[in-house]
């Protein structure tokens, strides 16, 4: 069998005019492969286009071109290829999921575990620890131009999802590709500035207040903490501001699952969870209709109020630590 990235090569190859789609409320891994991969295949004279249902959020808003974004679908619907990135599920990709991925041919390239097939042609590796990781290797085996400005953005893309190279899913390649792309002159001091140390007084506040309804149980080996719409509007904030708060109960000592239940504007109860060691929360997950990696996972649901879905939850995880 043929290898699926030099399949994905001569696609790109012969393309002139690609579209490239992540899943929505992108995420550093997301826009930075995305954007990574646009800078390559722009400097090899292709016309691309970067297609994201919403406006690049601040705090990534630093990626070189996250302004070049466009938030709907063109008229003329003819691209050579699509080609989606850190997708781990069709409907990911958002309202017009459908109409995306009837175009032909579909590339798909992601790491998610418990991948759902779909598209065309497929290049989905587990063991990866960023789909990031995957297009700067994509992007050697095409043999086009690597700029500073897209090391940077494959440079994020890694940093995040590797939770700053700490997460189990970094191997000697992950660290190789990292000091490959530093060879391009980034500053990775000022990269995970953006990052890390960009907090707006008001997000701080909301951490404050996050933070402050921390629960534990199971001898302190589940963390769960909580947001309310209610918070978010006497903070000022949106749903966006609560990105990476559920690594600061994963900060505990005896912490082996951390839980984050946010309250969304649509009635739904969404539900992020990250794992240290042996315990599979992709699994709960799944189990909820939703999905994700071994230990970051996360899904939604209706009908439910905090209370109700945290029971259910314990229920559920405490055997497991
Ligand atoms: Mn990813």
């Amino acid at each position: 069998m043929s290898n699926p990235a030099d399949e994905i090569v001569d696609l790109l190859v012969q393309a002139q005019k690609v579209l490239l789609v992540t899943h929505v409320f992108p995420d550093g891994d997301a826009l930075g492969s995305q954007l990574g991969l646009g800078h390559v295949l722009e400097a090899m004279g292709k016309e691309v286009y970067l297609y994201s249902e919403e406006p690049v959020a601040h705090g990534l808003d630093f990626l070189p071109c996250s302004d070049k974004f466009i938030t709907s679908l063109p008229d003329a619907y003819d691209f050579d290829c699509a080609v989606a990135l850190d997708c781990g599920d069709m409907r990911r990709m958002g309202t017009h999921a459908k109409t995306l991925v009837e175009h032909q041919p579909f590339i798909v390239i992601d790491h998610h575990a418990g991948h759902q097939d779909f598209g065309d042609l497929r290049w989905v590796d587990h063991s990866r620890s960023s789909t990031g990781e995957m297009v700067y290797d994509l992007v050697r085996l095409l043999g086009g131009p690597i700029s500073k400005d897209c090391a940077c953005c494959l440079y994020t893309a890694i940093l995040t999802d590797t939770g700053s190279f700490r997460y189990e899913s970094t191997t000697p390649h992950t660290m190789r590709v990292a000091a490959d792309l530093m060879e391009y002159g980034i500053n990775t001091t000022e990269i995970c500035g953006h990052i890390y140390d960009n907090y707006t007084k008001k997000r701080l506040q909301l951490l404050q207040q996050v933070l402050a309804s921390l629960q534990l149980y199971a001898d302190d080996k589940i963390a769960i903490i909580q947001v309310s719409q209610a918070l978010l509007k006497a903070t000022g904030t949106t749903g966006a501001d609560t990105e990476l708060f559920i690594n600061f109960p994963r900060s505990l000592k005896t912490v082996k699952v951390v839980v984050f239940l946010k309250e969304t504007s649509d009635n739904l109860v969404g539900v992020s969870m990250r794992a240290k060691g042996e315990v599979d929360v992709a699994k709960v997950a799944r189990s909820f209709g939703g999905g994700g990696h071994i230990n970051a996972a996360g899904f939604k649901m209706p009908d439910v109020t905090i209370e109700e879905l945290q029971k259910r939850l314990l229920a559920e995880l405490t055997p497991l630590v």
